[in-house]
């Protein structure tokens, strides 16, 4: 018997998050280096301790993610530590390392770290909107993302962000526009890489 279409949707559903999370582990692990030079930033540049404090329960949420994908990938059989990065993932990678620095300032690192988890929440409560139709193997993956808390961490973000740029510099403003186009530019790539992986599961 030919194999239904909602047979090879959830077959291709199912091979996409596994490509999707094993690349994400290690996209998490960088950003979790990336979290520790922002949290240091802040601890040194801002006149708000409250700024400290949502950076701290963000690295405890990626605590909890890393966790997570163990725990994903357990029950999916991944192997999460033989996983080699695929180009998307070093590029993204390579592009936070270059935010690490000393030199790049605080306003432009805390407002790619806000871009970064608000697109992700954004994309993930897209999918759980009525009416889109995710399937329910991606539905616990959209949850973790896309839910109510993780959105109010991201707008905690956004406020320390927007304080930073009034303040900014036009030289600041600049850089951080640059560095904001380059976070979507590989975003679009790392969730491109992740399609091609469907369209090769289902041929
Ligand atoms: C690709 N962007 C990507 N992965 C993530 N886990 C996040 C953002 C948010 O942490």
């Amino acid at each position: 018997m030919a194999p239904s279409i909602s047979t090879a949707s959830k077959h291709g559903c199912l091979f996409w998050l596994r490509k999707f999370q094993g690349q994400d582990y290690i996209f998490v692990r960088e950003f979790v280096a990336f979290a520790a030079s922002v949290l240091m930033k802040a601890c040194k540049e801002s006149d708000e301790s409250s700024d400290m404090e949502v950076i701290l329960g963000a690295m405890a949420a990626l605590n909890d993610e890393i966790r997570w994908f163990k725990n994903e990938a357990s029950k999916w059989e991944i192997e999460l530590s033989g996983i080699a990065p695929r180009k998307a993932t070093q590029d993204y990678c390579r592009f936070l390392e270059s935010l690490m620095g000393k030199e790049v300032e605080y306003a432009v690192v805390i407002t790619a770290f806000w871009a970064i988890e608000s697109v992700y929440q954004e994309s993930f409560a897209h999918c759980l909107e009525d009416g889109n139709e995710t399937p329910p193997p991606l539905l616990d993956t959209c949850q973790r993302w896309g839910n109510r808390d993780f959105g109010q961490y991201c707008f905690s973000l956004k406020k320390i962000a927007d304080r930073w740029l009034k303040k900014a510099s036009g030289d600041i403003l600049k850089k951080t526009e640059v560095v904001l186009l380059s976070v979507l530019e590989h975003e679009v790539a790392f969730w491109n890489m992740s399609r091609v992986h469907v369209a090769e599961a289902e041929h």
